[in-house]
C-alpha cells in the first residue's frame, strides 16, 4: 500500500538539528512561534466571519470564505479532542514521513526530498485529482518541535508544521503546485488516577487543533473545492486519529 518513489532518501540514522545558519531555520521559528500566537488568541467559535461545516461532537471544522484573484484559499481549522492516546504520539505520526501515506487519502505519492536534521524535512506530495481540475502537487518542509511551558506564557504542547517551500529538486513543473501553511498543535490532558496508580490510556486525552491555509494554486472551480474540503478534511481527521489509537493501542505511552 504505500507508495514511495525509490529515488526518495530515507531519513539518515542520525542528523544534527537545524544549524542557525541553515536558509530555513529562520523562516521555521518565526512560522512556528505566528502558530502558537495564532493559537492563544483565535477563538473562530467566537467569530462571525467563521462557519462551522463539521461537528461531530468532539471534532469541530471550520472555515472562513476567502477569495484571491477569483481562487478560494479558504482558511480551514478544526478542533478536537481524542482520548487514550498522548500529543507527543499524534504530532509524531503526523510528522512522519514513513508512514505517511498509510493514513493520508488524498495523495498519489509522497517522496522524501531532503532531510534537513532529526527534526525537519522537505517532501513532495501529489494530490489526487479532482474533476475538472489539473492535477496538483505540493513541496513543503515539515517540522516537529516540542514547546515547554517553562514560563507558564505558553502551553506545554507538540506542533508539526507543514509549510511550503522551494527545492531545486523539486521544480513545479508537472502539475499545478499548491501552496500552504498547515499546522497541528497539541497538548495533552492527564486526569490523575485514583490512589496514585500508573497513568493508563485511560486517563489521557489529547485536545488537537489544526489549521490549514491552502492556495490551491490555478484556477479551481469554488463550488467543486468547497464541496471536497468540507467532505475530505473531516475525514482526514477522522482516519489520522483513528490510525494514531490503532498504532500506539499495545505501545507504552509516549508523553
Ligand atoms: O494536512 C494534511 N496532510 C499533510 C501531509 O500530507 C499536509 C498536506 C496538506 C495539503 C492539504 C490541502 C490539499 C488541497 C489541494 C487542493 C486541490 C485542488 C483541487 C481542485 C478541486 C476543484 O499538510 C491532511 C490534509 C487533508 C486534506 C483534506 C482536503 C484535501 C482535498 C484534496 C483533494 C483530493 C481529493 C481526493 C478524493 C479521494
Amino acid at each position: 500500500k504505500l507508495k514511495r518513489n525509490l529515488e526518495s532518501p530515507s531519513k539518515p540514522d542520525q542528523v544534527i538539528s537545524l544549524a542557525p545558519s541553515h536558509p530555513f531555520y529562520k523562516e521555521i521559528n518565526e512560522v512556528v512561534a505566528n502558530h502558537i500566537r495564532r493559537l492563544m488568541t483565535e477563538n473562530v467559535e467566537e467569530k462571525v466571519d467563521w462557519v462551522c461545516i463539521a461537528d461531530q461532537g468532539d471534532m469541530k471544522v471550520f472555515k472562513r470564505e476567502l477569495e484571491e484573484n477569483g481562487i478560494p484559499i479558504d482558511p480551514m481549522k478544526a478542533v478536537c479532542t481524542v482520548k487514550g492516546i498522548t500529543g507527543h504520539e499524534v504530532c509524531q505520526y503526523f510528522w512522519a514521513f514513513d508512514t505517511r501515506m498509510e493514513w493520508e487519502a488524498t495523495l498519489d505519492l509522497s517522496r522524501a526530498v531532503e532531510w534537513l536534521s532529526d527534526d525537519t524535512f522537505i517532501s513532495n506530495n501529489v494530490i489526487k485529482r479532482v474533476w475538472p481540475a489539473s492535477q496538483r502537487d505540493a513541496c513543503f518542509w515539515s517540522h516537529i518541535r516540542h514547546i515547554s511551558n517553562k514560563n507558564d506564557e505558553t502551553p506545554d504542547c507538540w506542533i508539526v508544521v507543514n509549510y511550503s517551500c522551494e527545492h531545486p529538486e523539486c521544480p513545479p513543473n508537472k502539475y499545478v503546485r499548491i501552496t500552504m501553511n498547515v499546522a497541528l498543535i497539541c497538548e495533552t490532558i492527564i486526569e490523575p488516577p485514583a490512589n496514585e496508580s500508573t497513568i493508563t490510556r485511560d486517563n489521557i486525552t489529547c485536545k488537537i487543533t489544526y489549521t490549514a491555509d491552502v492556495n490551491p494554486g490555478g484556477w479551481a472551480p469554488a463550488s467543486v473545492l468547497r464541496a471536497v474540503y468540507k467532505r475530505e478534511y473531516p475525514k482526514f481527521l477522522k482516519r489520522f486519529t483513528s490510525f494514531v489509537i490503532d498504532k500506539t493501542k499495545d505501545k507504552e505511552i509516549l508523553f
